[in-house]
């Protein structure tokens, strides 16, 4: 016996058997058979992650209608997704005396979570001109695993002595209260981070 058919009306919802998508009919016309329909799916970046130097990607999506005696049609049609770029807040930095360390605090606000960044700090410095430049990771990969996580940290690429002599003081400062030996001094290339 066969299964019984299901008579499908305009404001059903169909799961998708392949992901989470859900398709929603629209329209019915039974003197012609269209069917309306209406399906979303999230694009989590523009292009291929880790980025590809570009502002905004074309995708094609292609749609193949089968029915159930072997012939099938197919269409497709484009959309474009834009980047959004990256937005800083900067909290206001205490005075410090000459020969002191200026701490900056702030954030980055991009929804493009497989985004990963440069961040730069031009520090105004008129006895040193040298940025302090850092890459960071993404947020997460496309699978939705976490890449970049509270504590990271990521040593400048440019700019030796403001961030490895600054984290290095702190660590011997660290290692001597707790008795342990003192860290011996990384310059680490940009993106990678502190491991030891
Ligand atoms: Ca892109
Ligand atoms: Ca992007
Ligand atoms: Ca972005």
């Amino acid at each position: 016996m066969r299964p019984a058919r299901r008579r499908w009306h305009v404001g059903d919802a169909i799961n998708s058997s392949t992901d989470s998508a859900v398709l929603t009919i629209t329209s019915i016309n039974a003197a012609t058979g269209q069917v309306g329909f209406s399906v979303q799916h999230q694009y989590l970046d523009d292009g291929l992650a880790l980025g590809n130097n570009t502002t905004s990607d074309t995708s094609t999506i292609g749609v193949t209608v089968a029915d159930d005696d072997t012939q099938s049609g197919s269409n497709s049609t484009t959309v474009v997704v834009h980047n959004v770029a990256p937005t800083v807040a900067l909290n206001s930095v205490p005075n410090i005396s000459e020969n002191g360390v200026a701490t900056l605090t702030g954030s980055y606000t991009d929804i493009g979570k497989l985004d990963a960044h440069t961040l730069t700090v031009d520090w105004g410095d008129p006895n040193n001109s040298v940025d302090s430049t850092f890459a960071v990771s993404a947020i997460q990969n496309a699978s939705g695993t976490a890449t970049l996580h509270v504590g990271d940290t990521f040593t400048s690429s440019t700019d030796s002595t403001r961030t490895d002599d600054y984290v290095d003081q702190c660590r011997y400062r660290a290692s001597r209260f707790f008795g342990a030996a003192p860290v011996s001094r990384r310059r680490s290339g940009a993106g990678q981070q502190h491991d030891e």
